[in-house]
């Protein structure tokens, strides 16, 4: 509260809100944020996220003032809805969505996908992986409460909402209107298309706790845009997840025979052209891992200025291709502190 009033002077006094927050808690066991609260805990939360190289950006991010739903029904419509503000067309804007939070004895509710959007996988009878391995354990218990899935390598999860934690969740099919997807190809080979890959537009990630001011917000989806390397460089690469690097090396005539041809770091650079390539040619937002990287220092030397430190994690900063050639690489960060708030948080087990 008295971080909220110190760097927005102009809402007035303090100390008469802090005991006026003290009594409610005192009567009630917590207390309401005012929107205005909430707007400016949620952007602090992001600010302070010390793995998040994105954070140029912080003070325009729209707060979605949604505590007066915790109907499963109404928080899946608001989380479509969510995703079609975020997408905006292909013109992605950050949003974050807040739903009821966790009071005593009477705990809020939680979405149960890690991610709003998220493809379906599965190991399949012959043991090869179908779709991302990386939500085989979503999969598994939308299956469990009666959904169906195929064999598509890319077919889009139910959003699964628990009222509070431990009931049934109840699930829902997406809308198409509400899902942006890309189809990648690459500016100079025509194969490339017939790999029949694409990625969503928004991350929107939905597993993490919002905590501003000792109050809990379990369910509070937020997106930005992607970085093109997060999906070029790991989710479409990774072994563990969609494991392109062999097809695309095969496919650009490449020597597998031994590492020293680098045939990885050249699958990988051809992947990360195509997944840039595509947004744009797609009209929908993405950022470079250079261009993100230049932002990201803009941004710690802008809240120098501003007299605030800026934490980060130099092990997630630094982009998962080419890192000395971006400028994050070549520097050291302010210690994380995990104690930090507003943050978010990951989901208590
Ligand atoms: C992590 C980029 C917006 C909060 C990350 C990561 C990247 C990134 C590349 C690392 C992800 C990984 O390695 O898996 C961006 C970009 C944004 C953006 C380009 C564009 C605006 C946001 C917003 C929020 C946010 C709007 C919250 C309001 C976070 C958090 C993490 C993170 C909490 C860490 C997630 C974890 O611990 O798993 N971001 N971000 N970011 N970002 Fe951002
Ligand atoms: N790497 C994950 C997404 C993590 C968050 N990244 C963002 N967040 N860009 C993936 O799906 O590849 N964001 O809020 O924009």
């Amino acid at each position: 509260m008295r971080q909220f009033h110190r760097e927005q002077p102009h809402v007035g006094d303090a100390e008469s809100r802090v005991r006026a927050v003290l009594d409610e808690i005192d009567r009630t066991g917590t207390y309401e944020h005012t929107p205005a609260e909430l707007t400016f805990g949620a952007r602090v939360a992001w600010r302070n996220a010390a793995r998040c190289i994105g954070r140029l950006y912080w003070r325009s991010m729209v707060v979605r003032d949604l505590r007066h739903l915790a109907a499963a029904d109404d928080i899946a419509a608001a989380c479509f809805e969510h995703l079609r503000l975020a997408g905006n067309g292909g013109r992605i804007r950050p949003v974050l969505s807040v739903f009821a939070p966790d009071r005593p004895e009477k705990p809020g509710p939680r979405i149960v996908n890690d991610q709003l959007v998220r493809y379906a996988g599965h190991r399949a009878a012959g043991g090869e992986w179908n779709g991302d391995p990386r939500s085989s354990t979503l999969t598994a218990r939308a299956r469990h409460l009666g959904w169906k899935r195929d064999e598509e390598a890319f077919q889009i999860l139910p959003l699964m909402v628990q009222e509070r934690p431990g009931v049934r969740p109840e699930w829902y099919e997406l809308p198409d209107d509400a899902v942006l997807e890309v189809p990648l190809r690459h500016p100079d080979h025509e194969w490339f298309a017939e790999l029949g890959l694409r990625w969503y537009a928004v991350p929107a990630i939905s597993d993490m706790t919002l905590e501003i001011g000792g109050v809990r917000y379990p369910a509070a989806p937020f997106n930005g845009w992607y970085m093109g390397t997060e999906i070029g460089a790991r989710n479409l690469a990774d072994a563990e997840r969609y494991d392109l690097l062999p097809v695309v090396a095969d496919r650009l005539g490449l020597d597998r025979s031994s590492e020293r041809t680098l045939w990885r770091d050249r699958a990988l650079v051809e992947l990360n052209v195509a997944v840039l390539h595509s947004y744009q040619e797609a009209g929908v937002t993405m950022a470079d891992h250079h261009t993100e990287s230049e932002r990201f220092l803009r941004h710690i030397a802008q809240e120098d200025r501003l007299g605030r430190r800026t934490p980060a994690d130099w092990s997630w900063i630094v982009p998962p291709i080419s890192g000395s050639a971006t400028s994050v690489f070549h520097r050291y960060y302010d210690p994380v502190d995990p104690t930090l708030r507003p943050a978010f948080l990951p989901r208590e087990a």
